[in-house]
């Protein structure tokens, strides 16, 4: 790519801030062991599978005479699972570190994620290379891929791979499925006796990874202000044209992290919080009430326009819902074979009708054929339905129409309702980095290094203190175990890590529980802007509000 844009140029140019301890020689940052974390669920169970890797302290990484020598090293990175902002700053960050302690140390990137790993596809990381991506968004530069490695053979083949490049460490970079398999890949290392550390990065756009610890992953910084600009946006654009609803699903698997900060920084009429609807129990149709009191409410003020925020994963947390998709999952896990020999959508959807309870069966049967013939939809590798796949929104305003119609028979409602459908993902996960996540991201391939080069196996990288400016930032790790417990997926009781849901209890919530009532007829909505990698840190540094929030 020669004919780059004039920002693309700058980006390779910019100096990622890192935390102050990082400006020294390598042999002078040492490792300095705090205390012991457990997990918090399953202790007992969780003992017994991590044999080597349970009940191991937290690490920080401070100024001082370090005990191992650098030395030169081999380390092989992955990226898995969907991409986020930043990922390529890791790898830069782990080149730097590992070129910082010793010049002959090499770099490995296993090509589409742990795939790459188990069929030995891989590209040796050059300077040349890094510094094609430094700051950029993607996760190009080795790609990425969701395969899970969980087979014998799978992980026999991970293990001899790594042993043929004589690697001292594995970095992979991933939420919480792939860190999942990092814990699993560092304990079978461990448990054959292979001097090779496997360390964890915290990457996820959704935000759900992430704990005391881990302040939050990263691109959800970029992901979250590229949707809240456009969102911003949009927002100008209702009150300039007068005549549109605007419906907007965001990502986010299952938590509703992005929804929450994109509606901190927008203030819409409407944002849905999965977390919320599971915790009351609330239908379909009172979530559509929610929705219809606020069109109503703005209508009779004139005001036939407005902005709702979905989560993509609110699907999944209406009870009414949750019980059909896991009557779907079982049914499609179980009957795989005679459902994919069916000839169409409409077999497929009448095979999977006649073999659901009852209620399920009604509910399927009552959804718009579309959202009926997307919840049967092929699972991603890890059994989950691809919610990014479920149009929610369109589900959602059918059922609006529906209301207000009905509430327009009985004279209770004489707006006018008009809509427009938007769905936000993509755009966001291959951005440029804003700066916090380029530093960040940077700092956490650092960090990785430093874990690999001091052989703590089965450990994420952590850095604490996030809301302050980048050289008081806490570098150091935890183990992976202590965020996992035990839950039952594909019919077995299998160790994950656990979901960071939104809190309900918790200040950003409250923050946004405080003014929604307000929001809801309000047109003062907040407009956030393009996101600036160049300018007074004030507007280039700042990082989300739900993490200002949360350290405040
Ligand atoms: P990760 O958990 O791997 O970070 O991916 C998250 C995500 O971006 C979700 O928000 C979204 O539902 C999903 O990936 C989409 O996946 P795909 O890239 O396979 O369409």
């Amino acid at each position: 790519m020669s004919d780059r844009s004039p920002l693309h140029n700058a980006r390779f140019a910019y100096l990622p801030k890192t935390p102050e301890t990082y400006a020294a020689p390598v042999a002078l940052i040492k490792a300095v062991p705090t205390e012991i974390i457990e997990p918090s669920y399953d202790k007992e169970a969780l003992k017994k599978i991590f044999t080597h890797s349970y009940g191991k302290p937290a690490v920080k990484f401070v100024a001082g005479a370090g005990a191992s020598a650098p030395r030169a090293m081999a380390i092989g990175v992955l990226l898995s699972g969907g991409p986020a902002p930043g990922g390529h700053n890791v790898i830069a960050g782990l080149f730097d570190g590992l070129k910082k302690g010793s010049p002959e140390s090499r770099l490995i990137g296993f090509k589409g994620g742990p795939g790459g790993l188990v069929d030995d596809k891989y590209i040796e990381i050059t300077a040349e290379l890094v510094d094609s991506y430094r700051n950029t968004g993607g996760f190009d530069m080795v790609g990425s891929g969701r395969t899970k490695i969980e087979t014998p053979e799978q992980f026999e083949k991970a293990l001899a791979n790594a042993l043929a490049h004589k690697l001292d460490a594995l970095v992979v970079v991933g939420g919480d499925d792939s860190n999942t398999n990092a814990a699993l890949l560092a304990e079978y290392f461990a448990s054959h006796g292979a001097p090779i550390a496997v360390v964890g990065v915290p990457k996820t756009i959704d935000g759900d990874l992430k704990n005391e610890w881990i302040e939050t992953s990263f691109g959800f910084d970029t992901a979250t202000k590229t949707y809240a600009e456009l969102i911003g946006n949009i927002c100008r654009d209702a009150p300039s044209g007068r005549k549109y609803w605007h419906f907007i699903r965001l990502m986010g698997r299952s938590a509703s992290h992005i929804a929450l900060e994109c509606a901190l920084q927008t203030r819409p009429n409407v944002a849905l919080i999965s977390e919320e609807i599971e915790e009351k129990r609330m239908s379909l149709s009172q979530i559509v009430e929610t929705i219809v009191s606020s069109v109503a409410a703005r209508a009779a003020k004139g005001e036939n326009y407005g902005i709702v925020l979905i989560p993509e994963g609110l699907i999944e947390f209406v009870p009414e819902m949750k019980v059909l998709i896991e009557s779907i999952n079982d049914l499609l896990a179980h009957e795989a074979e005679a459902f994919k020999a069916l000839p169409s959508v409409e077999a497929q959807k009448a095979f999977i009708a006649g073999r659901l309870p009852s209620e399920s069966a009604a509910l399927f049967n009552s959804l718009p054929g579309e959202i009926s013939a997307q919840l049967c939809w092929d699972r991603d590798p890890h059994g989950n339905v691809q919610v990014s796949r479920i149009e929610t929104e369109k589900l959602l305003v059918a059922m609006v129409r529906t209301r207000l119609a009905a509430l327009a028979a009985e004279g209770s409602y004489k707006g006018k309702f008009d809509y427009q459908t938007h769905f936000m993902g993509y755009e966001g996960r291959c951005a440029f980095p804003t700066n916090f996540d380029a530093d960040y991201c940077y700092s956490l391939g650092f960090t990785a290094y430093l874990l690999a080069l001091y052989g703590f196996s089965g450990y994420i990288a952590s850095i604490r203190n996030l809301a302050a400016p980048a050289g008081e930032w806490i570098p150091g790790g935890i183990p992976l175990v202590s965020m996992m417990n035990i839950e039952h997926r594909h019919g077995a009781d299998k160790p994950v890590i656990r979901k960071a849901l939104v809190e309900l209890d918790g200040k950003p919530f409250a923050a946004f529980a405080a003014q929604r009532d307000k929001w809801a007829l309000s047109s003062d909505y907040r407009l956030p802007g393009a996101i600036q990698y160049f300018g007074p840190p004030a507007v280039t540094d700042m990082p989300s509000l739900i993490l200002q929030i949360e350290r405040s």
